[in-house]
């Protein structure tokens, strides 16, 4: 436990802070983040390392991803790389872990939703590639309360291609971005920020395998190409309060992982019973095609991942 002193800081990063009623000047018992990681979180937008699974679990986590992608054609494909939460029983257990939870609590409040999971694998020595772009220009989520814990299942250095972010970039409003569709953009849309980065400023979030990265939804970031010898490879965990809204769809799901849901904005998950659980796969199926849906708005393939012009979506 530690005590955090919240400042007379107008530019709060989690609202939620401001819900769990806590008046300038008090103190409130943080569960598991120090007042330093809260107070970097709010200034940086981001903070790392924070403990996110055991050696041995990433190596085991791995080894079920990899059998997983040897008895499905090879590397993860598009449609398993969202919402895998509702497929891998680990993934389900893992984003409802106390532990990372409390980091999450610390940051939104008791009540928990857990929106999406994205995979993050890049080949050894390939090109794919994350240009700088901000989350909540494309996910549709009505808040500023989204926190990401990106767990690395693989070193993450500045060699295989670590993140990097732009510190303080989440206190600007959604900076112009573009569609590039760049070949080996990770991003759905090749989605980039149309200003100049000084790169200078950005930091390396370099991790050990099993080591997590917390971050803002509006932080700048982005990645470079992985030129070693190993996957590098990442899954990253969203969670949001159930005061959050989808702006850009008129459905959607979520898992509820901790508290209660007081708003009733979107359909709950079902938790998967093991792996390929045939009720939550169902679900996935819809969750994951309403997730293209609002990826590829206003694109042609806001419909259907062949367009009519026979162009099939990157993914
Ligand atoms: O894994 C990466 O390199 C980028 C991750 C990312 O963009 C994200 O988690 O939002």
């Amino acid at each position: 436990m530690s005590t955090y002193r919240r400042q007379g800081c107008p530019n709060l990063l989690f609202p939620s802070m401001i819900g769990r009623q806590m008046p300038a000047g008090e103190e409130i018992m943080a569960k598991v983040l120090t007042g330093d990681a809260i107070e970097a979180l709010r200034r940086d937008g981001f903070h790392f390392p924070i403990h996110g699974v055991s050696e041995v679990d990433a190596a085991d986590y791995r080894l079920q991803l990899e059998t997983f992608e040897n008895e499905n054609g090879g590397a993860l494909k598009g449609s398993h790389r969202f919402k895998s939460h509702l497929l891998f029983k680990w993934l389900a257990d893992l984003v409802r872990a106390p532990h990372i939870l409390d980091a999450v609590e610390d940051l939104i409040g008791p009540n928990i939703m857990c929106w999406n999971t994205h995979w993050f694998i890049k080949e050894a020595n390939s090109a794919s590639f994350v240009s700088w772009h901000q989350d909540n220009n494309y996910w549709g989520l009505d808040t500023e309360d989204l926190v990401s814990v990106w767990v690395a299942l693989s070193p993450a250095t500045i060699e295989s291609g670590c993140m990097r972010m732009l510190p303080g970039s989440h206190l600007n409003p959604i900076l112009p971005h573009v569609d590039t569709n760049a070949e080996h953009n990770m991003l759905t849309r090749g989605q980039t920020i149309d200003v100049d980065i000084d790169e200078n400023l950005a930091v390396d979030v370099e991790l050990k395998t099993g080591d997590a990265a917390l971050f803002a939804y509006q932080i700048a970031h982005a990645s470079y190409p992985n030129q070693s010898d190993d996957r590098r490879i990442a899954v990253a965990l969203r969670y949001i309060p159930p005061t959050a809204k989808q702006m850009l769809a008129d459905w959607d799901s979520a898992a509820l992982v901790r508290g209660e849901d007081t708003h009733g904005n979107f359909e709950h998950e079902p938790l998967p019973t093991c792996d390929l659980d045939p009720v939550a796969v169902a679900f996935h199926t819809r969750a994951e095609e309403q997730q293209r849906q609002i990826l590829y708005k206003d694109t042609e393939w806001a419909d259907a991942r062949v367009s009519t012009s026979g162009a099939r979506a990157p993914y």
